[in-house]
């Protein structure tokens, strides 16, 4: 490692290991999760509820490698799951970070300014214990930090290991590569210096509207990253274009900032996204002249691009290499949360030169919904 390396992470106030879990609130915990493990080949690894004595909520823990997605649903009236999910719809309201010391996250990111969500705590259960702390981010979503050194369990304490026979074939989904949040008009420098200020990150690059300007869906973006990259949080805003920008769309319907897609990471995008699209998960498609003109600008690939063209799979290249990338459309019923797939080859960027096309598909789809 470089000097300055070394010398960077060690003055890291907030050394983070990874994403430790992302968990939405939904209206039926139990069917999200049967669509999560069918079409995109998670297992369901924990479950919390009734029968393991919590009465109020319920909970489906799914993973493939690295990835924990948890999907909680109300079982009571009223109560935070069923007013987050009566605001927003279904959405993410924690993404989990996992840390080697919970509580001097949390002295070290509300001594900066963060508003506090949940004040360091232990909990503990036969599989040893776990800390837990948290901070409010941007609209109703929360950063909880997770300790798990000291726990053997199968997620949490208060999580019981199931499985209930039904096991589907996983689609090489490896990690979250990024996570980003939508906020409102005005707001992303301040969410920008949030994430530098009270968690340390750095800003890796900024799109402006020049840049990501088609006819009506205008954005500006900054991507922050923590000190050892392996967290990415884009932050979008809506910019002035001439109709609705996507960004409005979304703050309108979630009625909030919040977060608008996660990106996943899988090491074979052509065989992920077939087992995607054979299992019935729909995508943003792109007109085929994308690709009369994508050799020219990303040169030669490993990849046939006679498969890429089927999938509608989108490749860009940077300095360091080529990424491919797709985008669903909207997985829960307001035009908000999707998700996207990608393949890093090298880069380490977000697909500039995919822009333009990705967001004319956007705008059409808009233009469905009439909420252009
Ligand atoms: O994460 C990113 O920055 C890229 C670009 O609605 C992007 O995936 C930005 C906004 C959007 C879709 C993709
Ligand atoms: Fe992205």
């Amino acid at each position: 490692m470089e000097i300055e390396k070394i010398f960077k992470e060690a003055q890291d106030f907030l050394p983070i290991n990874g994403t430790d879990y992302i968990e939405m609130y939904v209206g039926n915990a139990q069917q999200a999760a049967y669509f999560y493990r069918s079409a995109f080949g998670f297992q369901l690894k924990a479950y919390s509820g009734l029968e393991t004595g919590n009465k109020t909520t319920v909970s489906y823990v799914l993973e493939q490698d690295k990835i924990r997605l948890v999907l909680t649903s109300s079982l009571v009236k009223d109560g935070p799951v069923n007013t987050f999910v009566n605001a927003h719809g279904d959405g993410v309201k924690v993404v989990a970070l996992w840390v080697d010391n919970a509580t001097k996250a949390w002295e070290e990111t509300t001594s900066r300014g963060a508003e506090s969500y949940l004040e360091p705590k232990t909990v503990s259960d036969e599989n040893g214990s776990v800390v837990f702390s948290g901070i409010h981010t941007y609209g109703e979503t929360v950063h909880i930090f997770v300790e798990r050194s000291a726990y053997k369990g199968v997620f949490l304490p208060g999580f019981k290991a199931i499985s209930d026979g039904f096991k589907t074939e996983p689609i090489g989904l490896k990690y979250v590569d990024h996570i980003v949040g939508n906020v409102k008009l005005g707001e992303m420098n301040k969410w920008c210096q949030f994430y530098e200020k009270v968690m340390g990150f750095t800003q890796l690059v900024s799109f402006d509207d020049k840049d990501i300007s088609t006819e009506y869906s205008a954005l500006m973006s900054k991507v922050m990253s923590n000190g050892n990259g392996r967290i990415k949080f884009p932050i979008n805003e809506p910019a002035h274009g001439k109709r609705k920008s996507q960004i409005e769309e979304y703050i309108e319907f979630y009625n909030d900032a919040g977060v608008q897609h996660i990106a996943v990471a899988t090491d074979d995008i052509i065989h992920t996204v077939s087992e995607l699209r054979r299992r019935g998960v729909q995508f943003l498609n792109v007109p085929a002249v994308y690709y009369d003109t994508v050799t020219e600008r990303v040169g030669e690939i490993d990849e046939d691009m006679k498969r890429l063209k089927e999938l509608n799979i989108l490749i860009d290249r940077d300095e360091e290499g080529y990424l491919l990338q797709i985008f669903t459309k909207p997985l829960v019923t307001r035009p908000t949360l999707f998700f996207e797939i990608i393949q890093r080859k090298g880069a380490q960027s977000f697909g500039k030169g995919n822009f333009k096309a990705l967001f004319e598909a956007i705008e059409r789809e808009q233009e469905l919904r009439g909420t252009l």
